[in-house]
């Protein structure tokens, strides 16, 4: 449908790094609709919740670490095949293994850093706009303004 749409988030190193615009672009040039917009900090509850599925994984402490250490960029994507299609901009969860011409394969290299993720599927993405779009601040939408994950 035209109207999928998909959960991405640059990550605080992406976002340190200076590659928010780099990072949107590349959404924005291949046609995607930035829908909408916001700027936060994960509390280290919020990092869980949104990694729940990974709280077994030995990685799971410095991960949500990492996502509450500094602001993220929160953004909903629209368009056709956007969430299958968003995981392809965004390459291999592994740096090391992205393809160049990725995000991550062009601007990561390992992973514990790869600045940027994006849902996996329709469920996580529904799940995913709900958790950030209620969190504290409003999105900021192409529209107006709208309150807690109305998107
Ligand atoms: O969806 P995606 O971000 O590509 O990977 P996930 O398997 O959902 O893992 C989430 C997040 O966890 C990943 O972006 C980096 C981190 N991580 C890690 O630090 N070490 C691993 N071996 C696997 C994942
Ligand atoms: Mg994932």
């Amino acid at each position: 449908a035209q109207n999928e749409r998909t959960f991405i988030a640059i990550k605080p190193d992406g976002v340190q790094r200076g590659l928010i615009a780099e990072i949107v672009s590349r959404f924005e040039r291949k046609g995607f609709k930035l829908v909408a917009i916001k700027i936060m900090v994960p509390s280290k509850e919020f990092a869980q919740k949104h990694y729940h599925d990974l709280k077994d994984r030995p990685f799971f402490n410095g991960l949500c670490g990492f996502l509450s250490s500094g602001p993220v960029i929160a953004m909903v994507w629209e368009g056709e095949g956007v969430i299958k299609y968003g995981r392809k901009l965004i390459g291999a969860t592994d740096p090391h293994k992205s393809e160049p011409g990725t995000i991550r394969g062009d601007l990561a290299v390992v992973v514990g850093r790869n600045i940027i993720h994006g849902s996996d599927g329709p469920e996580t993405a529904k799940d995913e706009k709900l958790t950030y779009g209620s969190s504290h601040m409003n999105w900021l939408t192409t529209g107006a303004t709208q309150r807690n994950g109305s998107m």
